[in-house]
Formats: structure tokens, C-alpha cells, sequence
């Protein structure tokens, strides 16, 4: 089967990262995550990063970069992270679908979370792109 990517986001406000525990399905539930999904035949990772956002947080959002590395998920799917920010007028982000909470990570905090395993490495890779920390 050919890979499928699932694109998720290094939100960063103010220098804080933004994290969101899920609420589905039972074996995710109450793990934190950078939020995202997958993305469709035909989209471009960036389109569906901003779906993605869009969707699950409510918020409008820019993609910036991506943040090299890919972390493998449950097969098909590969993890690929970007980095993005809310754009000036966007709504503040609320956990709409997904989710069951959300927070603002300052570096000093961001293993305060218990963040999904497979995300603990593309979270360590974030950090060391952005600076954070
Ligand atoms: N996923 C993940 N880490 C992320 C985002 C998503 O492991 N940062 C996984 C959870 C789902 C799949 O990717 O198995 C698709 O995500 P969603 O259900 O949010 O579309």
C-alpha cells in the first residue's frame, strides 16, 4: 500500500506551542498531540494543514515551513510536521472536533504533556528547529 501522509502543526504564539489532547479514538484518548490530519488525494499538504486547523481548532492558520524529519504512524500513515501561525483576526483555537482540551506550551512546559509516543520525537524536532527551549 503507498504511504499516506498526516500533516500536523508546530503552532507557535508568543513563543508558546500549541498542544491539544484527544479526545478519540479510546486508544489516543487523553494523550496530547500536535493537532492535524490527514491529507486528502489531490490536496496539497499545506491545503490540508489549513482544512485541518480549520476544522478541529476553528482557527484561521498560515503554514510557514516544513520541519524536516517523518515519523512513522499505524500503516499506512506518516507523520510530517509544519510549522504555522494563526493569522492577525483569527479566532482563538477551541477544541471543536477531536479534542478535549487544549494548551499553550511555554518551552519550559512542553514535557509537562503526555504526548502521544509517536509524537515525542517529531515534538523533540520541533523544538530544535524552532529554537525553542
Ligand atoms: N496522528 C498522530 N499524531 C498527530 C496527528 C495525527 O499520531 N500529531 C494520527 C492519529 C490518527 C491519524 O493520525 O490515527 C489521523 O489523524 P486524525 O484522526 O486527526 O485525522
Amino acid at each position: 500500500m503507498s504511504e499516506r501522509i498526516v500533516v500536523a502543526a508546530a503552532l507557535v504564539d508568543g513563543g508558546r506551542l500549541l498542544a491539544a489532547r484527544r479526545s478519540a479514538p479510546a486508544d489516543l484518548a487523553g494523550r496530547w498531540e500536535l493537532p492535524g490530519g490527514k491529507v486528502e488525494a489531490g490536496e496539497s499538504p499545506e491545503a490540508a494543514l489549513v482544512r485541518e486547523l480549520h476544522e478541529e481548532l476553528g482557527v484561521a492558520a498560515e503554514p510557514g515551513e516544513r520541519v524536516p524529519g517523518r515519523w512513522p504512524l499505524r500503516a499506512p500513515f506518516v507523520l510530517h510536521v509544519w510549522t504555522a501561525r494563526l493569522l492577525p483576526g483569527s479566532a482563538a483555537p477551541e477544541p471543536l472536533e477531536d479534542h478535549d482540551a487544549l494548551r499553550w506550551l511555554a518551552p519550559d512546559r512542553i514535557w509537562d504533556v503526555p504526548w502521544l509516543d509517536q509524537d515525542v520525537p517529531a515534538v523533540e524536532r520541533v523544538i530544535a528547529h524552532l529554537g525553542l527551549g
